[in-house]
């Protein structure tokens, strides 16, 4: 009997040509590698206060910080998890590399979040110590599940029951003492996990996205590593980190791209954009990462703001997070016609870069405005018919799939979820609809999972369905995006069946969700139906509902 053979993937590979990626250090290593080029040059630049670490400083402030957290009282060793529940500040990268250096995993959160989201992920993630400020402190919970106490550690105030970051916890490490007190290379193996930022992938609730040394190292890597990098930093830059660091975006591209470049990084506690214009020309800051919400801002911003400031020193704007049409990316061009702007996309779970802008490489390529970059290299890309599985050529529309060494482990104790979005083949399934054109650039048109992007971060509807069917007088719920102005990409809107004789009101629903939720997450429309519309196995049918959103009246 003959053989019938599959037929051959058609996959994709960057133009540039693949490099040897050291990817076994750990991440803290890897980051700093060129230390002793770049020992004394700046390295953390408040962006409030002008006050600036260099490398040296910071490399050795994490290794105090390190030595504290792994003797007692604190005590953590390799596997630990620790929260950063902070907005952008040099605390955060300290107490990033720290964790990295005692062998413990960071996992990241908005501190606008509210108590119930705080203490889903502390329990989730098994968090026992947590980074954060004064605005969070007071939405923590007391106690851990399973009854531990939670080490909090606050970086800006002192207070009862907590360790001030500076006073108590660096402090009881002499400056002297911090030489060799890294994890040692025993206990470290390059596929543990660093960094556990929360997403909630294709579909359901967000879950804990296992990043590894090897992970990271590797995106890293494949953005910045080699002769030709496929972004073009080095050790002269100056970026702008705006974006929170608690989004891998700001984390990977941003933090740990532009130290393992040795480039001056200017912290923002959050955007601005007056502020932001004015840090520009102050700090001569070259290379702005934005997503597209700020980006539109620029566009759109009266030409008396951008001529008060001299913008002309930045050469490189990146966006992500979110789609970006051609038409913004001409109108921002005619702003900042000095600098290439350019796109990224990323996904959590992907480690996080798929595909990164051509023109931003060190001897840049011709891009299409539009795009969002070519698959970066050392990694493989295929476009699957997403009833089939079958790969599909150039100019055909299907889901963008993801292979290589950066992509996640899986997402934390949940070996099911992880099952869903990496294949047996190790492919990582991205649920967004895109093709790859003859140039080999990449563009999304679509998306097939449930998210929503608020700005660029993320909603979940499963997380405010859960919610909405808590309600006394909702007996089903179902929650949809719907694309609004560029400025803020997409709103969730609830599709809500009232429980039998209630006279709910659209803002009583409204002003249920607000209560529990960080305000992206708000519902910003309700509508009232008799039934959600689902398939005989109980999913709902969210392509119905979108459709009926298109019908609906614009308000
Ligand atoms: O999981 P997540 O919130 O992750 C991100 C990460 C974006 C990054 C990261 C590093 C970069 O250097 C960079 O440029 C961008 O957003 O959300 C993942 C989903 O967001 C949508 C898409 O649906 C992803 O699956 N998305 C991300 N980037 C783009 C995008 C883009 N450029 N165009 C359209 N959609």
């Amino acid at each position: 009997q003959e053989e019938v053979s599959p037929a051959p993937e058609i996959i994709f590979r960057s133009k540039l040509p693949d490099i040897a990626i050291t990817n076994t250090l750990p991440l803290h290593r890897y980051c700093f590698e060129r230390l002793p080029e770049v020992s004394d040059r700046p390295c953390l630049i408040d962006g409030a206060t002008g006050s600036v670490l260099t490398y040296g400083e910071v490399d050795r402030l994490s290794r105090r910080l390190a030595a504290a957290l792994r003797r007692p009282p604190l005590g953590l060793r390799r596997g630990a998890v620790v929260m950063n529940l902070m907005l952008n500040s040099a605390e955060f990268v300290l107490s990033f590399f720290a964790a990295s250096r005692a062998g413990a995993a960071v996992t990241t959160a908005n501190p606008m979040s509210t108590p119930h989201e705080i203490a889903k992920q502390i329990a989730a993630s098994g968090a026992t110590v947590v980074f954060t400020e004064s605005m969070a402190v007071d939405k923590l919970p007391s106690t851990v599940d399973g009854g531990g106490a939670l080490t909090v550690i606050l970086i800006d105030a002192h207070r009862d029951g907590c360790l001030h970051f500076w006073d108590d916890v660096m402090a009881s490490v002499p400056d002297t003492e911090v030489a060799g007190d890294d994890i040692d290379d025993k206990e470290f193996d390059p596929d543990d996990v660093v960094a556990l930022p929360y997403s909630s992938g294709t579909t359901g609730l967000p879950k804990g996205v296992m990043l590894t040394h090897r992970s990271l190292s590797t995106s890293v890597a494949q953005q910045v590593d080699g002769d030709n990098p496929n972004i073009g930093f080095h050790s002269g830059d100056v970026i702008l980190c705006s974006l929170p660091m608690f989004h891998i975006y700001s984390l990977n591209t941003i933090m740990m791209c532009g130290l393992r470049v040795g480039a001056a990084i200017v912290v923002m506690r959050r955007f601005d954009l007056a502020a932001m214009m004015a840090l520009v020309e102050r700090h001569r800051i070259t290379i702005a990462p934005l997503v597209p919400p700020v980006v539109v801002a620029i566009a759109k911003s009266d030409k008396a703001v951008a001529a008060k400031h001299d913008l002309s020193s930045v050469r490189m704007v990146l966006s992500g997070a979110a789609p970006m049409g051609k038409d913004i990316e001409d109108a921002f061009m005619a702003k900042l016609p000095g600098a290439v702007l350019g796109q990224g996309y990323g996904m959590t779970e992907a480690g996080p870069v798929l595909s990164m802008c051509l023109a931003f490489a060190k001897e840049p390529f011709k891009v299409k405005s539009g795009a969002c970059g070519t698959v970066v290299r050392n990694a493989e890309l295929k476009i699957i018919d997403p009833d089939t599985g079958k790969s599909l050529g150039r100019n055909q529309h299907g889901e963008i799939c993801i292979r290589g060494q950066q992509i996640m482990k899986g997402y934390l104790n949940n070996p099911e979820a992880t099952k869903n979005t990496i294949d047996v083949n190790g492919w990582l399934h991205t649920g967004d609809v895109g093709f790859v054109d003859d140039d080999d650039e990449i563009f999304i048109v679509d998306r097939l999972k449930e998210i929503i992007k608020y700005k660029g971060f993320q909603v979940a509807p499963a997380e405010l369905e859960a919610l909405l069917i808590t309600h006394a007088s909702i007996a089903d719920a179902a929650v949809v995006g719907k694309q609004v102005e560029p400025e803020i990409g997409e709103i969730p809107i609830a599709f809500v069946a009232k429980a039998q004789g209630s006279e709910l009101t659209d803002d009583e629903v409204k002003q249920f969700v607000a209560k529990e939720v960080i305000h992206y997450k708000k519902v910003r429309e309700v509508i009232f139906v008799d039934k959600i519309p689902k398939a005989p196995s109980g999913k709902i049918l969210r392509k119905e509902l979108r459709k009926q959103l298109q019908q609906e009246p614009q308000q």
